[in-house]
């Protein structure tokens, strides 16, 4: 089983993306294996260079969503893409609107080292 940091990589680090076309999600929850028994509903991908988003650890400390204080938010505001199910989406044909935006980013960061395992919000 993969760990958690691995897990976050894979469903939410894309340092050379994106690419420009509107049919970036689906090709990407798709190939993240997101896509999987059910489409997972919303899912942010990030374009910044890993060391970059594992820094955020080391930045400011907020509560997360579900009021763990293991949060922190990105000092700077980071290239990201959101992608969330269409309703018209029926699994097993995941369907996603794809939106490119510049944002502060929220993770929830664990272990030694103390490093990303969960996206929790873009501000
Ligand atoms: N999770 C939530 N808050 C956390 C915290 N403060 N520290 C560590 N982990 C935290 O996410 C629920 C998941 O997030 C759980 O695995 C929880 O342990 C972790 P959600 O936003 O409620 O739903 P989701 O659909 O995004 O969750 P998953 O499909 O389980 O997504 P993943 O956890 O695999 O990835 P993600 O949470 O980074 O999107």
């Amino acid at each position: 089983k993969e760990s958690r940091a691995m897990m976050f990589q894979q469903q939410h680090m894309d340092p050379d993306g994106p690419s420009t076309n509107s049919n970036y999600c689906n090709q990407m929850m798709r190939r993240r294996l997101m896509t999987e028994g059910r489409c997972k509903p919303v899912n942010t991908f990030i374009h910044e260079p890993l060391v970059d988003v594992q820094a955020i650890c080391l930045q400011g400390n907020t509560i997360c969503k579900n009021g763990k204080p293991n949060c922190h938010k990105s000092s700077s505001s980071m290239k990201i893409t959101d992608c969330r199910v269409k309703s018209s989406s029926k699994y097993p044909d995941c369907d996603y609107q794809t939106s490119h935006k510049e944002r502060h980013i929220i993770v929830a960061c664990e272990g030694n080292p103390y490093v990303p395992v969960h996206f929790d919000a873009s501000v």
